[in-house]
């Protein structure tokens, strides 16, 4: 049975982490410029300065793309390129860069997903608090209008925010992705409801700017969970583990994804945080609660569980020795099974995979090539497991491959490669993964792999 005719193949990036171009053409601050001169922020000093030098080579870029058969691309728009101090002042140069990027795609039939926010605070934003001001969803909506009124005669699909879980969690409770802050609960989630407020008025603003019909989505963090086994007790302590909120953080995905698609915070959240939630206003989660068409999910690993007796998911030891990508990240293609599963049971919404890919030691070989045969297991093997969920009556509706090429890996810097496409990151010279010629494969047989 396969993939259903219409399911959408493609590659995606985001805009710090391939664009470089970061002090050029009028293109204001992000956070990310801000952390990458923080000593010892980013490994070895690395920074998204000059990356994969993306801004100033489209037209390569879009042909290579043609040439892995790719028919959508995803990728981000870097606020502060077009709005340099994040609300106020357009910068006609970062617009027209997009414009030119869409043009470019279209013309080889290759269909844009915008992601509007991939973690590109505007620094300006920044110093007057960020997400924990509450005028912040105000000024993603603004932002989000700017764009939809100049991309939305050609761009009909979108993605308002990439891996909350991240941006707020990662970025405001752990401090180990920009803005780097360690802040306390009560803080962490009054920015959270922030961001989740401009995930709404993003999607009112795309409804009412958008100069065609448009598809809408979402794009958090998928955290999976496989059950030991298939018996009931497993299954069930798999989907209780997808939907439970047990610790003190925003890493989780209910926090972020009910109110999304239900309308709701979840309730042993709220207990949970009870002392440190922010005042929720009475229409917030009518804001937040917009209609939108497809579950965008992010999934590269997952944890197993199994059914403990005390009637609680336990979670289960990884086995000696584990498959492991370069990043150290467990292989579990199951992932794109029980979580492409439990996400559509729950929410009802179409499903692509925004991202899935690995982090591998590639190299240039004596030949010249680049010979990546794990990344061809990998996706192989998640591939099948995705469309597994298909036949299982998943609405599986796309899939993109993270990365279209070698990038700025955030806190890592330049040393962990998901591309398809190797790069030089010095010369900036593009050489195709063997990864690449075989995804194209994957695409003309529509994942009959
Ligand atoms: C994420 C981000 C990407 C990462 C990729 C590999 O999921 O963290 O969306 O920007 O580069 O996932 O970590």
């Amino acid at each position: 049975m396969g993939f259903k005719n219409d399911f959408v193949w493609g590659a995606a990036t985001a805009s710090y982490q391939i664009e470089g171009a970061a002090y050029e053409d009028g293109k204001g601050l992000s956070v990310w410029d801000m952390v990458c001169q923080k000593p010892g922020f980013v490994k070895f000093g690395d920074t998204g300065d000059s990356s994969c030098d993306h801004y100033h080579r489209v037209s390569e870029d879009v042909a290579i793309m043609k040439e892995l058969g790719l028919q959508a691309y995803r990728f981000s728009i870097c606020w502060p390129r077009v709005l340099p101090e994040g609300i106020g002042k357009v910068n006609p140069q970062g617009l027209d860069f997009y414009d030119r990027l869409v043009d470019e795609l279209l013309k080889n039939n290759i269909i844009p997903y915008v992601t509007i926010f991939h973690w590109d605070y505007p620094y300006e934003l920044y110093k007057r608090g960020g997400w924990l001001n509450p005028e912040s969803p105000e000024w993603f909506a603004e932002y989000t209008k700017v764009v939809v009124e100049r991309l939305s005669d050609r761009v009909t699909h979108w993605m308002t925010q990439n891996e909350p879980q991240c941006y707020i969690g990662r970025g405001h409770q752990e401090g180990t992705l920009a803005p780097g802050l360690k802040l306390g609960l009560k803080d962490v989630l009054l920015a959270s409801h922030h961001s989740l407020l401009a995930h709404g008025k993003s999607v009112q603003v795309i409804r009412a700017a958008a100069k065609q019909p448009s598809m809408i989505g979402y794009a958090p963090v998928g955290i999976t969970y496989i059950p030991q086994s298939n018996s009931k007790p497993d299954i069930e302590a798999a989907r209780t583990a997808a939907f439970s909120i047990t610790e003190k953080n925003v890493w989780s995905n209910s926090w972020w994804m009910d109110p999304v698609f239900l309308g709701k915070y979840p309730e042993d959240g709220l207990n949970l945080f009870e002392q440190e939630l922010p005042e929720i206003g009475p229409d917030d989660l009518k804001t937040i609660f917009q209609p939108i068409d497809f579950f965008g999910t992010n999934i590269y690993s997952g944890k197993t569980v199994r059914m403990g007796k005390d009637g609680r998911p336990e979670e289960v030891k990884r086995e000696t020795g584990f498959a492991r990508t370069a990043f150290n990240w467990a292989v579990t293609p199951q992932s794109l099974y029980w979580g492409p599963k439990f996400f559509y049971e729950r929410y009802r919404k179409p499903i692509i995979i925004t991202e899935n890919g690995l982090s591998n030691t590639d190299w240039v070989y004596l030949d010249g090539k680049v010979h990546d045969p794990q990344r061809v297991d990998f996706l192989t093997r998640y591939i099948r497991q995705f469309q597994r969920a298909a036949e299982d009556g998943v609405d599986a509706m796309g899939y993109f491959c993270w990365s279209f090429m070698d990038n700025f890996e955030w806190a890592e810097g330049y040393n962990e490669r998901f591309g398809l496409v190797y790069v030089d990151f010095t010369s900036k010279n593009r050489i195709i993964k063997d990864s690449g010629i075989w995804y194209r494969k994957v695409i003309e047989s529509n994942g009959n792999i």
